[in-house]
């Protein structure tokens, strides 16, 4: 894991955490060092060196939050920060996140597991977080003012609980959610069995990733929190289509997809070349007589699914979104150009009225050295993606399974294109035509043709008197 930047702010968190009452609870000597990751780039599985064993997951275009053993505790530490995230080659995201990226790392733990959260707060303003999904006790869940106080800026809270059933969960905040979430703040949560469970088989590969949108004008950087439905950027971990990692697999190898969806709509996930099982819903694995085979798994809003099936079809299998609408980037119409607008300027003057006014992703970011480069538009084409045979056509909530006999096992790199066995691929019809003919039967049986007249059919366009 040498991408994985370790950043020391322990000297000037110092009066932070001690400042929190929550903190002081905790007999320790530090704060868990934060770990930063940079990279937007999937990562190899994090393979435990403490605590019980598992196999652990692969996080599509993200990584898992590596944690120290205290006591027999499980603890991390998540940084609510603003964060910028590539989301496809050539368009960046100012967005909120944890740790560096957003969405936030993904926290691994085993059934069973004490498990202690830092959660440090370095946004403008509260924030929380609700483990969803989980058992845990009634001060641990994170709705602000309901189940605790918000974390205000520059706050450390602590979050324990045992995670208590295996499984598939997601975390996101319960504070100003509208604003955080459509931000970008959320996070996968994979709780492991404790040894062979009846219900939940050994996999191969186990893939994990959250269903996301934003609403970015294209030549602009941060999302438009107002919008409830018409998104524009439909994301997987906050990536698009063409900038969505392949899921890469050993030919036969049993692979596990969990899916959760933080998004404002429902997405049927549909996967071509194989049927898969459904084995595990919200409430963790699915009994064996319930699950039968699909090809297309609809997830609602807020659900998460684990989709399994054997890899037995070698080639490059399509994964996407089945609404046509989400495998395409944005498609905005009504553009504000904000290409060469200085940030940086208007900083300074919007300052001068509003003293703590700050631009998006300004504190403890480079960003602003980022804004006074000469930028391209900061978007990714609606339709695109270069295939082996031309342009894929596609965004947003669109990638590929690659299979293939010689990727070796553990081996998550991009195997290229799939080279077709002769004679395995369409092509075109280069004999004569055959001759068309128009059917004489037609209008028989119960709804005979009333006359060999053509009917006209006229269309009344609604008015638009009324105001608007
Ligand atoms: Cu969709």
């Amino acid at each position: 894991m040498d991408t994985l930047k370790r950043r020391h702010f322990l000297a000037s968190a110092a009066s932070v955490t001690l400042a929190s009452a929550a903190v002081s609870r905790v007999s320790m000597a530090a704060l868990p060092e934060p770990v930063v990751q940079t990279t937007p780039q999937t990562q190899p599985p994090l393979v435990p060196n403490t605590g019980r064993p598992y196999n652990p997951v692969v996080t599509l275009n993200g990584w898992t939050l590596p944690w120290r053993m205290n006591q027999g505790v499980k603890e991390f530490h998540l940084i609510a920060e603003p964060v910028v995230r590539e989301m496809a080659p050539g368009f960046k995201a100012h967005l909120w996140g944890y740790n560096g990226q957003s969405p936030g790392p993904t926290i691994e733990v085993v059934e069973g597991d004490k498990v202690r959260i830092f959660v440090t707060n370095r946004l403008p303003e509260h924030t929380s977080i609700h483990w969803h999904g989980q058992r845990l006790p009634n001060g641990m869940d994170g709705v602000t003012g309901l189940n605790q106080p918000g974390i205000a800026p520059g706050k450390t809270f602590v979050y324990e609980f045992t995670a208590r059933r295996p499984g598939t969960f997601m975390y996101h905040p319960h504070a100003d959610e509208m604003t955080q979430m459509a931000m970008g703040m959320m996070g996968f949560w994979v709780t492991h069995p404790k040894g062979k469970h009846p219900l939940i088989d050994p996999v191969d590969r186990d893939f994990c990733f959250l269903l996301n949108a934003y609403d970015i004008d294209p030549g602009s950087y941060t999302p438009k929190i107002m919008t409830m439905l018409d998104f524009n950027i439909w994301s997987w971990n906050s990536r698009v289509f063409p900038g969505i990692d392949s899921l890469n697999v050993r030919h036969n190898d049993k692979v596990r997809i969990r899916i959760g969806n933080l998004t404002m709509t429902n997405h049927p996930i549909h996967l071509h070349g194989h049927e898969f099982l459904v084995t595990g819903t919200d409430g963790g694995p699915t009994p064996k007589s319930t699950r039968q085979y699909e090809v297309t798994q609809d997830i609602a809003v807020g659900q998460m699914r684990q989709l399994e099936f054997v890899a037995d079809e070698e080639g490059d299998w399509a994964f996407h979104c089945h609404k046509s609408h989400h495998t395409m980037n944005a498609m905005g119409h009504k553009v504000p150009t904000l290409i060469g607008v200085d940030h940086t300027d208007l900083a300074r003057r919007i300052g001068k009225l509003i003293p703590d006014y700050m631009v998006m992703g300004e504190r403890g970011m480079a960003d602003m050295s980022e804004m006074e480069m000469p930028l391209p538009e900061n978007t990714a084409p609606m339709m695109t993606g270069d295939g082996p045979f031309g342009s894929v056509e596609m965004g947003g909530m669109f990638s590929v399974l690659k299979v293939r006999r010689n990727q070796k096992p553990g081996d998550y790199s991009d195997p290229g294109w799939f080279k077709h066995p002769a004679g395995t691929v369409a092509y075109e019809w280069k004999g004569a035509p055959l001759p068309m003919k128009r059917s004489t039967e037609a209008g028989k049986g119960s709804m005979p043709r009333q006359s060999n007249q053509s009917i006209e059919v006229k269309v009344q366009k609604p008015s638009h008197s009324h105001k608007h």
